[in-house]
């Protein structure tokens, strides 16, 4: 099963006034060109596929051609809100458009969505977790004992990783953007002073691969099976000297899982 890895496009996004539309159809379109080159049988779009919660009109025309693109080529898609999206305007249409083969997460409400996927060894499930705060899983699970209780973000992604629907004896893909202790940030990712936006590494025990959006350079968090792809361009001056990449993700029989990165070249550097 071959996947691959994506998050904080922020599309949209201006550094110092200056559009980045141009650099960043530049580098969807690469991005294309590897999909090609894999074929991958998915892709995980781990959070802030946006750069605001109210998009400019470039930015939703670029989303959308990216989005047509993959769905003509019959690659399914598996995309979340992050921090800077609006959680409503991602999961807009998203019913009508996993019939597609773009899964949009829905608002979170307590269910996490999920989705298989089959090959010679089995199922592989998606499960989609949208970037959640403290205050909203305390309010969805209003009622349950230790509801009240949620306060951190660890407790909430805690809790939300405990309400999940997940058979560990199958292979699980997790599609989250947090801030999991450990991860190096740069300057470009708006984290909370102070780290109460952390979360141990450890929740995420049960799955086979953690797909995290929301810290822009790429690396592993403890191991290679929670990881950051990184933004696909550089988004701060802090990020660089930093070589931008896709991560391609290989799940075998369950247990075994090969990471690897593809790097991408930018126009004009
Ligand atoms: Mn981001």
């Amino acid at each position: 099963m071959k996947l691959i890895h994506l998050s904080d496009l922020h599309l949209g996004k201006r550094v110092n006034e200056f559009s980045m539309i141009e650099d960043q159809k530049y580098i969807l379109n690469q991005i294309l060109g590897i999909i090609d080159e894999e074929q991958p049988d998915g892709i995980l779009l781990a959070g802030d596929l946006y750069d605001r919660p109210v998009p400019s009109a470039e930015a939703v025309q670029l989303l959308d051609s990216f989005l047509t693109r993959l769905a003509k080529r019959k690659i399914t898609v598996y995309a979340i809100s992050g921090n800077h999206d609006s959680a409503e305007r991602i999961a807009f249409g998203s019913h009508i458009m996993s019939s597609s083969g773009i899964c949009m997460s829905p608002v979170y409400d307590g269910k996490t969505a999920k989705y298989c996927l089959m090959d010679n060894y089995g199922e592989v499930w998606i499960h989609l977790l949208p970037f959640i705060r403290p205050a909203v899983v305390r309010h969805v699970f209003a009622g349950e004992e230790g509801a009240e209780e949620i306060r951190t973000y660890q407790e909430a992604v805690q809790a939300a990783v405990e309400h999940m629907d997940l058979d560990t004896e199958k292979r699980n893909v997790l599609v989250a953007h947090q801030f999991v202790v450990g991860a190096m940030s740069c300057d470009s990712e708006e984290i909370t002073v102070g780290g109460i936006d952390q979360i141990e590494g450890a929740v995420f025990r049960d799955f086979d691969y953690v797909a995290l959006g929301h810290i822009h350079s790429p690396q592993n968090v403890g191991n290679d099976r929670i990881r950051y792809c990184g933004t696909p361009l550089k988004y701060s001056f802090s990020e660089a000297g930093q070589q931008k990449s896709v991560t391609v993700v290989e799940l075998g029989e369950k247990g075994t899982l090969e990471v690897r990165e593809i790097q991408l070249k930018h126009f004009g550097i």
